[in-house]
């Protein structure tokens, strides 16, 4: 809660080019709530820096990801969207709650599992205190709600149980978030391999449909999605590449599960694949085209990204404080 209103914080990684899933489990939500709430929407480009990466690339890609935010609709007058690394208290709260999460928690966490194993040569201690860098994010804002695919409830729940052991001992100081998840599209799964989840940071290309990929492009990735060979639309455990093409049929078009399979009761998985390119087709045009206006308007982007890290700073640094006297730091004198 902040100033009264309900708050909601999200962020994604510029580490790689946006992906359909990051879409449709993520920003696609974060446009649907951004009435309700008092929203920040953050480029956690610290959170990037835990696996190696290319300082111009990182740079360009942080830009990009945050003109992708509004391309995607989010009005930022009415949002706060900004870069993690224009507001300190991000890694200032991060350092004391680091002393308030125990090594058992992250020894835990899957994603730092996953990670190390992917990037052995450089397991680095910011990769194993990365939960807990997410959840200064998330508190900083006394968030009430953090719109995340599924893969982050493990990050959310460690949040909430280090929210809880601080307020246990100093008093209400932050609000316990809850996650919240979209009906459908929480987790889309790679097209050719739909047992593992649709990833920027795949090597296949062909397994992810990126934000910007043209139309040719998201036609022939579909029409080579992997499927069974039965032929029949039908949503069921054991069709995971159909259900998964149902799944972002269904979150594209606004249609059931039902109604898909409805729709396509005595068609062809050649016919459906074609519809299912043509409907992420019509999401992604309108958002591309807003990009391209976007990336022209150098002056506009920069005046918010300066406007709106004053905003972020401002409410970040009312908790920091807040914390910092609850834990016996001395007080500032003015
Ligand atoms: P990486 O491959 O670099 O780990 P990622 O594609 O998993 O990246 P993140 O930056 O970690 O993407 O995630 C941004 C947001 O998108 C998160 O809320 C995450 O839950 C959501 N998300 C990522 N992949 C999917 C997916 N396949 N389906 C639904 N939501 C997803
Ligand atoms: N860990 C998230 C990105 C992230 C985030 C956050 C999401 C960092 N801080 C705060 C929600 C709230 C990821 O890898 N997708």
């Amino acid at each position: 809660m902040l100033d009264g209103k309900k708050s909601l914080f999200s962020g994604m990684q510029a580490t790689g080019n946006l992906t359909l899933g990051n879409y449709l489990g993520a920003l696609k939500n974060w446009v649907t709530l951004n009435e309700e709430y008092e929203c920040f929407y953050c480029v956690v480009d610290e959170h990037s820096i835990t696996v190696r990466q290319d300082p111009a690339e990182l740079r360009k890609r942080a830009r990009a990801l945050l003109t992708l935010y509004i391309a995607a609709g989010l009005d930022p007058k009415k949002n706060c969207i900004y870069y993690q690394s224009h507001v300190s208290a991000h890694a200032e709260l991060s350092w004391i709650l680091n002393c308030y999460t125990y090594m058992g928690e992250l020894n835990r966490m899957t994603q730092f599992k996953d990670k190390s194993a992917k990037h052995t040569d450089n397991i680095n201690a910011g990769l194993y205190t990365y939960p807990v860098l997410m959840a200064a994010d998330i508190l900083l804002f006394q968030s009430d709600v953090v719109p995340v695919g599924s893969d982050q409830l493990q990050h959310l729940e460690l949040t909430r149980d280090v929210a809880m052991r601080f307020n246990n001992l100093y008093g209400d100081v932050f609000t316990i978030p809850e996650a919240y998840l979209g009906k459908v599209g929480a987790r889309i799964m790679s097209l050719q391999d739909p047992e593992k989840k649709m990833s920027k940071s795949d090597e296949n290309p062909n397994g992810s449909i990126y934000l910007m990929d043209d139309t040719d492009t998201i036609i022939r990735k579909c029409k080579r999605a992997v499927t069974d060979s039965d032929n029949q639309i039908l949503y069921s455990e054991d069709k995971p590449g159909i259900r998964n093409l149902i799944d972002i049929y269904s979150a594209t078009t606004g249609l059931s599960k039902e109604e898909v399979e409805k729709e396509f009761d005595g068609k062809g998985y050649g016919d459906f694949k074609l519809a299912v390119g043509e409907a992420i087709v019509s999401v992604l045009k309108p958002l591309q085209d807003r990009y391209n206006e976007l990336t022209a308007d150098k002056v506009f982007i920069d005046q918010m990204i300066k406007e709106n890290a004053e905003k972020a700073s401002y409410y970040a640094n009312k908790t920091l404080r807040k914390v910092q006297k609850k834990v016996g730091f001395p007080e500032r004198i003015r």
